[in-house]
């Protein structure tokens, strides 16, 4: 409830002034040229979005309303109650990302009981998951979960009884909280369904990630720190990634949170992006089989080896590369450091770690990739993997669960700022030739 009245309320009419004035004053203000090769190439940084709750910076990486990694657990409340000790809780990043604002341990304690009461899951969507396919993709499940929980939008039913524009940002906030809320107790669902009996249990005495750890079936206080890391990493990335940027697209059609985020999960599903995390771990099991089979040990001269054999296939390296950093993930660093101080001897974080020593030089050789260095997904799974966490099929669920945060955030900020219908102009080649061939 604090989210809502003493906070985001008091902030809309200031924002929505300045923006307004931004529009108003300098509209037509140039900030960058498109070219050919921006139009054919996917718009790489092609500047045309307003994303306030996060930015990327190539050479530094992501900053949370300012706050990069280090600082965001350096500031923001930890389970433990100590500052600084610990991993921040997914509830403080939620509320910084929503505010701009660090909330107090308190504020945060408020939000945890708020999402726990709100994640009551509608029978139809216990019914129907639990009818799916075991062998359908974990993503797909998680999806039609989701979508099935839409009887539940409140922004619909308002938009529907002719709810003002100006009101539009107060309905959103009601469903934005509900997706965040039910989609561990989704995700758990279907990891218990696929992997184990099915049965779920949860123990709402904890926070939102100690809590989902336990509904998965895990009950390590350590495992509980390594949900809160992974969560409060994965949340935002500014806005143009593919599950952002498609839950900003969708939802400026006026669908509902549900729907709107329901598309950034069908990005995330995809290997380029959010399945990457699986792919890094089937690389390396494949890697670890091929020279096992071959008695050779798992070395800087065997993953060199197992690198070019990839790159020669055609295939990409999952877990490398960056569509707009172009130094190492500090998501990747942040993850180290936890392997560091929790798992140093691990086979699996070794291998990892020799990898981190050959692939950039690799990239380089080979001469393609814009950003040789390892991204958030090269290093995830290792952690997982370390509690027994090994269906690595089922990783890109749990970046899902997190991603809502960030993308969910910035779309209360769309609807509470009137942000518009997205809707860019694509020409045809054949306009691109005409405007070169003078
Ligand atoms: N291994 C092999 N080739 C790669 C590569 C990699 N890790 N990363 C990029 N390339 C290739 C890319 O396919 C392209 O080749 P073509 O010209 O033949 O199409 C060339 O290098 C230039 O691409 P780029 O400009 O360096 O990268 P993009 O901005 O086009 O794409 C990524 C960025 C992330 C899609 C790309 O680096 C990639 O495919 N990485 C592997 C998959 C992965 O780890 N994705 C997760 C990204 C993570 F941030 C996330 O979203 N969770």
């Amino acid at each position: 409830q604090l989210v809502r009245k003493e906070t985001l309320a008091a902030q809309v009419p200031e924002k929505q002034k300045s923006l307004l004035a931004l529009k108003k004053e300098h509209g037509d203000h140039v900030i960058g040229n498109v070219t050919i090769d921006q139009c054919i190439g996917g718009a790489r940084s092609v500047k045309c979005m307003v994303w306030e709750t996060s930015n990327l910076d190539p050479e530094e990486g992501i900053r949370f309303r300012g706050l990069t990694i280090p600082e965001c657990q350096a500031v923001l409340p930890t389970y433990s109650g100590v500052t600084g000790d610990g991993e921040p809780m997914l509830e403080s990043i939620l509320w910084l990302l929503l505010t701009s604002e660090v909330p107090t341990k308190e504020q945060v304690d408020s939000l945890t009981a708020d999402l726990h009461a709100r994640a009551e899951l509608p029978e139809h969507v216990k019914t129907l998951v639990n009818s799916l396919p075991k062998d359908m993709h974990p993503m797909t499940q998680l999806i039609i979960g989701l979508n099935a929980c839409q009887t539940e939008s409140q922004f619909a039913k308002a938009y529907a009884d002719g709810a003002p524009k100006t009101d539009y940002h107060i309905h959103a906030l009601e469903d934005i909280l509900k997706v965040v809320a039910v989609l561990p107790e989704i995700a758990a669902m279907i990891y218990r369904n696929v992997y184990f009996d099915g049965i779920v249990t949860k123990d709402t005495s904890l926070d939102y990630s100690g809590n989902f750890c336990r509904m998965l079936g895990y009950d390590d206080p350590s495992f509980d720190e390594l949900m809160r890391l992974y969560l409060c990493i994965h949340t935002d990335h500014e806005g143009g990634n593919a599950s952002a940027h498609a839950t900003h697209l969708v939802g400026s059609t006026l669908s509902d949170p549900f729907l709107a985020y329901s598309g950034g999960l069908n990005a995330l599903a995809g290997p380029l992006h959010g399945l990457a995390n699986q792919e890094v771990l089937k690389w390396i099991q494949d890697l670890k089989n091929k020279f096992e089979a071959e008695g050779k040990p798992v070395n800087a001269d065997t993953i060199t080896e197992f690198a070019w054999e990839t790159l020669n296939a055609k295939k990409v390296i999952p877990g490398y590369g960056h569509a707009v950093l172009r130094k190492t993930d500090p998501r990747y660093t942040c993850q180290r450091e936890f392997a560091l101080k929790h798992m140093p001897d691990d086979e699996l974080f070794n291998v990892v770690d020799t990898i981190y020593s050959v692939m950039p030089d690799i990239l380089k050789e080979h001469g393609k990739v814009a950003n040789p260095y390892p991204n958030v997904d090269s290093h995830s799974g290792v952690l997982l993997w370390h509690y027994g966490f090994t269906q690595f099929q089922y990783y890109t669920v749990l970046f899902g669960v997190s991603r809502s945060v960030g993308a969910l955030s910035q779309l209360y900020w769309d609807r509470a700022l009137g942000l518009p219908l997205e809707r860019p102009k694509s020409v045809t080649p054949e306009w691109l030739w005409s405007q070169v061939k003078k």
